[in-house]
């Protein structure tokens, strides 16, 4: 209950006893050495959480950017979103766009909007993906502090296959990079060059966070969009840009502003990630990721390589 100092007054709930005894998953880590969890399936209840958000009637925001092609998975992230996102409380999507009228009119319950918002276009795809840190933090300024109590950030090319829920809300949060779920930090696609302001070294890291899912109370999403932007004009100035754009500057920030919570590859799964449950289901072994719960769709990865 971030911020708000509201006590847990939802005792009448029946739920099961936690056993001090009996960790809630042995497979994987649950509590970050800083003590932030890492959100699992099997390591929360869900009518709990809920019960304690409803006390605090939350609203919470959720960015999106829908630019140029990009328009064309903005109806299946809002389709998909209203099925699985936050269901029964409080929502305003946030949709940057340079097209506004070909923004998707869905039918929306009391309690949730679609909010439009004009956003530059930019020719190169890399700076389309990059000021979205500046836009957020913008926005923030102008109007999210006022609307909203959390702020949640996503990429437009996924979908919500399964529950996402309260479980995720924290005072800052981030999601772990599916393909370096167990990669040692030397492997981390960090940036690696001691100009840039995203530099880490290599024997820095704690774990690779994905750019495409991140959030947390608007006042520390503002802190880091803003930070973030910051370094970007920075390195903009001096001729550089970071080898994963903002994403590396997102792990930047996060390393050194620590996460109160972490979310698992549960909430960012791709396609490989998948193929690799499907192979193990197959062989009759236990997975790790359990549920599916964001999606990353599937793309060219032709127009994206960074070399
Ligand atoms: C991006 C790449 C190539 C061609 C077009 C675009 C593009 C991105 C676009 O034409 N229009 C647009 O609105 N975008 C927005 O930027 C959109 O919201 C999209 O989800 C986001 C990031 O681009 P995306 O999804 O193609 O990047 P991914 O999925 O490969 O993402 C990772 O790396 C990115 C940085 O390179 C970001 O950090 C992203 O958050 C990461 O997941
Ligand atoms: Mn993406």
């Amino acid at each position: 209950l971030a911020g708000t100092g509201t006590a847990v007054r939802e005792s009448h709930t029946k739920y099961l006893q936690p056993d001090a005894l009996t960790p809630s998953r042995r497979d994987v880590l649950v509590l970050t050495p800083w003590l932030a969890p890492v959100v699992w399936e099997g390591t929360f209840d869900i009518d709990l959480l809920n019960a304690q958000f409803k006390l605090q009637n939350a609203t919470i925001g959720l960015t999106v950017f829908a630019v140029k092609n990009y328009m064309s998975f903005l109806e299946l992230f809002l389709r998909s979103a209203e099925k699985y996102f936050m269901a029964g409380h409080r929502v305003n999507y946030y949709v940057f766009t340079d097209q506004p009228e070909l923004v998707p009119q869905l039918p929306l319950p009391g309690g949730r909007r679609v909010i439009v918002l004009r956003t530059q276009s930019h020719q190169r795809w890399q700076d389309i993906s990059m000021q979205r840190m500046g836009a957020i933090s913008r926005g923030a300024r102008q109007r999210f502090l006022k609307e909203v109590d959390y702020l949640v950030c996503a990429d437009v090319d996924m979908e919500f296959r399964d529950h996402v829920g309260v479980e995720i809300l924290s005072s800052l949060f981030g999601t772990i990079h599916p393909d370096f779920m167990a990669v040692s930090r030397y492997s981390f696609s960090n940036e690696r060059r001691p100009e840039s302001q995203a530099y880490i070294p290599e024997d820095e890291g704690d774990f690779y966070y994905i750019g495409a899912f991140f959030g947390g109370s608007v006042a520390e999403v503002y802190r880091l969009t803003e930070a973030c932007h910051q370094a970007i004009m920075i390195d903009k100035a001096n001729h550089l840009e970071a080898i994963w754009q903002e994403e590396s500057h997102l792990n930047k920030y996060l390393l050194y502003h620590k996460p109160t919570k972490l979310l698992s590859p549960e909430y960012m799964c791709d396609h490989d990630l998948l193929q690799d449950m499907q192979h193990r289901k197959k062989l009759g072994l236990s997975n790790i990721v359990r549920r599916i719960r964001i999606f990353a769709l599937l793309k060219n990865k032709e127009v994206k390589s960074n070399n």
